[in-house]
């Protein structure tokens, strides 16, 4: 039977809400060929960034006018605008994507469609102990009386679990072993200031490190012989780029999950927050993720993510110390990646959540 999904997506900023959209759509359809997704945003531009598409000028875009569409993969159309033009248009499926609003006057016409509509609500990614209580709980919409479905990704078999890996890349480390002396080191962060302070400490380090940086950093880097450009890879050939790399320092959502199924040692750099709660999502994702890393690496490892993220100030000393547990981590990261393995079925858990199957 082939179910149609309607997907609204909310760009907030950078790439991560269009890169965790597309993915879940290119993973929907893998499962899922015969059925069709309609993307509705914002932003197409990230979109277009990830999809390897020529991103569109202002003029372009005010062409694509509200019923013109683009193709992002066979089965999965979108549309640069906020929702569907008339009841029809609409699939059996609504996902909001990370709490993107639908207007009231659709709510209530959707709750009372027939054939029913299946409302989700699609949420950011977390280790946080609550999201176990939260995942998969149905909220009423007070007005429409529609019913809505909490979808938590996380961790656990009491989350809705990770995206996992693609087909078109084998995740299975099967990079070459870094057999030289030299450290290369994967930079796609939302500042570089930690990194300037880092490269002063590296000029003093025994090991040679490189870094290999994404995006454009150039006005803040003094040009180094310790870093060079790393280009921008479609989303489809990231995984490929990442198993390059002896560390990964990563951010938002969705390069933070691709790090971790990389089975390489990484740093997080977390999506900052006005309201500061992004603390206590690192803190949780790094005790879960370090809780089997033996002292004094544990603390120090610990050490080095709170300064990447501006938590804390470090020495060289405690950098070059932690570095000197390079075989530590790499064990650690890929005993991580055999871990959550087994949770990387958010699509399936999905579909048996809404009856797919
Ligand atoms: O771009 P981000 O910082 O996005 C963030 C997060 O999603 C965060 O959760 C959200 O609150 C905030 O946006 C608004 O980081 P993220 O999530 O890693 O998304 C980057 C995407 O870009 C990801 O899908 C990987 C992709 N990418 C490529 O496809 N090729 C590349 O070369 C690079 C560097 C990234």
């Amino acid at each position: 039977m082939t179910t149609k999904i309607t997907i609204l997506c909310q760009i907030i900023d950078n790439l991560g809400d269009a890169g965790v959209t597309l993915r879940l759509a290119r993973q929907w359809l893998h499962q899922r060929p015969s059925d069709s997704i309609e993307i509705y945003t914002d932003n197409i531009q990230p979109f277009l960034i990830l999809s390897d598409l020529p991103v569109l000028s202002n003029s372009d875009q005010s062409f694509l006018n509200t019923d013109c569409s683009i193709h992002l993969l066979e089965k999965c159309k979108i549309f640069l605008k906020k929702e569907p033009n008339t009841i029809d248009d609409w699939g059996d499926i609504v996902i909001e994507m990370f709490g993107t609003p639908i207007s009231h006057i659709w709510k209530s016409l959707l709750a009372h469609r027939t054939p029913k509509v299946q409302w989700v609500n699609l949420e950011y990614l977390s280790a946080e102990k609550w999201v176990e209580d939260f995942h998969g709980y149905y909220s009423i919409d007070p007005e429409s009386k529609w019913q809505q479905l909490f979808f938590f990704p996380g961790f656990s078999n009491k989350t809705g679990g990770l995206l996992g890996p693609e087909n078109n890349t084998n995740l299975i480390n099967n990079a070459p072993p870094n057999n030289s002396q030299r450290l290369n080191i994967f930079v796609f962060a939302y500042d570089f200031e930690p990194l300037k302070k880092w490269l002063s400490f590296f000029e003093y380090t025994r090991k040679p490190i490189t870094f290999h940086v994404s995006g454009n950093f150039e006005s803040t880097l003094k040009d180094t012989s310790l870093v060079q450009k790393t280009p921008f890879v479609p989303q489809t050939e990231f995984d490929t780029l990442l198993q390059g790399f002896d560390y990964l320092l990563v951010r938002g959502e969705d390069s933070f999950v691709r790090a971790q199924l990389s089975g390489k040692p990484f740093i997080w750099q977390i999506y900052p927050t006005n309201d500061k709660t992004h603390w206590d999502k690192l803190e949780a994702f790094y005790s879960l993720y370090a809780s089997d890393l033996p002292e004094p690496i544990r603390s120090l490892w610990q050490q080095v993510w709170f300064f990447w993220n501006g938590k804390q100030n470090i020495n060289t000393n405690c950098l070059n110390k932690a570095l000197a547990y390079n075989d530590t981590l790499t064990a650690h990261a890929l005993n991580w990646k055999q871990k959550i393995l087994p949770e990387c079925t958010l699509i399936q858990r999905l579909h048996k959540a809404l009856g797919l199957f």
